[in-house]
């Protein structure tokens, strides 16, 4: 095994032009490992805090230079000399320097930072790419790429209140021919739009965001584009959402201020989306369908849909064991979305991970909206075989260079890759539980 000697961090830039970080790791051996922290805007309110200087001469206070002396300074103090190889043991020795239940004193971006560079360096030093370093028992499921082909919500200036409309290949056989068909559509929804007269400018992760005359226009657009460019919706091709519905939830009730200005009640917004479903049933999953300190409707919601969608958990589970264990308790969705940057380290997300497959949860894989060139949570994808990623629209190289990295593991892999398909969702569209995603995939 070989020891951290050095950890350097550079302030860069994400794909929305705001400061993050670049951590790098050296060891003993030599070998470096980089990571590069991604940042989101449609944050869950229990997320690990991300470090911002404050100091409104730079960038608007939202450098991170304190962040990168902690790294530098604190953090490499603490854990040179320790072995990259014991991700756990680094892990939790970062947690317990920061102190903090948060992360809030040296910054989850900075403890971030360094628990993925030393994991990439270990890789590097032993050899194997990412996806296998990580692996236990998986390492070889490719998973289903969900593309957030239109944009709304936090993530554009448009007049849709739900943040991502996204398109996923579940009846493909491979990966590389999933997202084909699904950047096929992507390209023809573009004419579909401008056929339209609508403007084809994208949003932050990629997607259009044009200026639609309802919420559920962009449905009707997506169907469409999937339909001329040959394949079938809910077949080829499954729709997913992520409304991100604590972003509109205020005091009076889920407010749609984009849109019609209308103000609905936790079980009008249940009404809604069970009306959409019965409308729509090529919609198979959906995540933040309702806000984070909404729990009674959350609850209701996975009563009432649970056995029929995937119920993805983002804001309310932030990838934090702790409150994804309370909501599994209370019987909260069915399905959790992991972000490596909402906890901060490796291991916690891996626990996380770990977490929904023990209690029967799907696990979705995420990018955040401001993003780098850092593909990381390809590999994490494929090393958990959790089936299925989320990494943004077929545009914006921040975003494309996730999906190349997953066609690079395929090829690599060669017969031994396996495609997620529609075995991920099993449960919901035939009613029964796969024995593995990975033994399933291969029949
Ligand atoms: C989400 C994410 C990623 P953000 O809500 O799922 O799409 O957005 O990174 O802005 O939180
Ligand atoms: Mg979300």
């Amino acid at each position: 095994m070989s020891e951290i000697t050095k950890l350097s961090a550079l302030e860069i830039l994400d794909s929305r032009g705001n400061p993050t970080l670049s951590v790098t790791a050296t060891l003993s051996s030599g070998t470096t490992g980089t990571a590069k922290v991604p940042s989101g805007a449609s944050t869950g309110k229990r997320e690990a805090v991300e470090l911002r200087d404050g100091d409104k001469s730079r960038y608007g206070g939202k450098g991170v230079l304190v962040a990168c002396a902690n790294v530098e300074g604190e953090i490499a103090a603490k854990v040179r000399g320790m072995y990259a190889g014991n991700q756990r043991e680094l892990d939790d020795e970062l947690r317990a320097l920061d102190g903090t239940p948060n992360k809030s004193r040296l910054g989850a971006n900075a403890i971030l930072g360094v628990s993925l560079a030393v994991a990439r360096a270990g890789a590097a030093y032993r050899g194997l790419p990412l996806y296998l370093d990580l692996a236990t028992e998986h390492g070889h499921l490719l998973p289903v790429p969900m593309l957030n082909v239109l944009n709304g919500g936090r993530h554009a200036d448009n007049s849709v209140d739900f943040q991502e409309f996204m398109i996923a290949p579940v009846g493909a056989p491979s990966f590389r021919d999933g997202l084909r068909s699904a950047v096929e559509t992507f390209h023809v929804l573009k004419a579909v739009l401008q056929n339209k007269g609508y403007n084809t400018a994208v949003g932050d992760e990629g997607g259009f965001a044009p200026e639609l005359k309802s919420n559920e226009e962009p449905i009707e657009l997506i169907l469409e584009a999937i339909l001329k460019a040959g394949y079938k919706p809910g077949e080829d091709i499954a729709l997913m959402l992520d409304p991100a519905a604590s972003e509109f939830y205020e005091e009076t009730g889920y407010v749609f201020r984009k849109s019609d200005c209308s103000t609905k009640t936790s079980e009008e917004m249940i009404a809604l989306w069970k009306h959409w479903l019965s409308q729509y049933p090529q919609i198979w999953s959906l995540e933040d369908g309702l806000a984070e300190d909404d729990r009674s409707g959350w609850q209701q919601l996975t009563n009432e849909l649970g056995d029929k969608i995937q119920l993805v958990g983002d804001d309310n589970f932030v990838t934090n064991p702790e409150l994804f264990l309370r909501g599994i308790e209370s019987g909260i969705a069915n399905s959790i979305l992991i972000k490596l940057n909402q906890i901060g380290t490796v291991t916690e997300t891996l626990d996380c991970i770990a977490m929904a497959r023990e209690h029967g949860y799907t696990a979705v894989i995420s990018h955040r909206s401001g993003e780098t060139d850092d593909t990381s949570i390809a590999d994490l994808a494929v090393a958990t075989g959790v089936g299925q990623i989320k990494a943004g629209s077929a545009s914006r190289g921040e975003r494309i260079a996730k999906y190349n990295r997953l066609l690079e593991i395929e090829h690599e892999l060669g017969n031994q890759a396996s495609y997620a398909g529609r075995h991920v969702y099993k449960r919901w569209k035939e009613g029964k539980e796969p024995q593995t995603l990975e033994t399933a995939s291969r029949q």
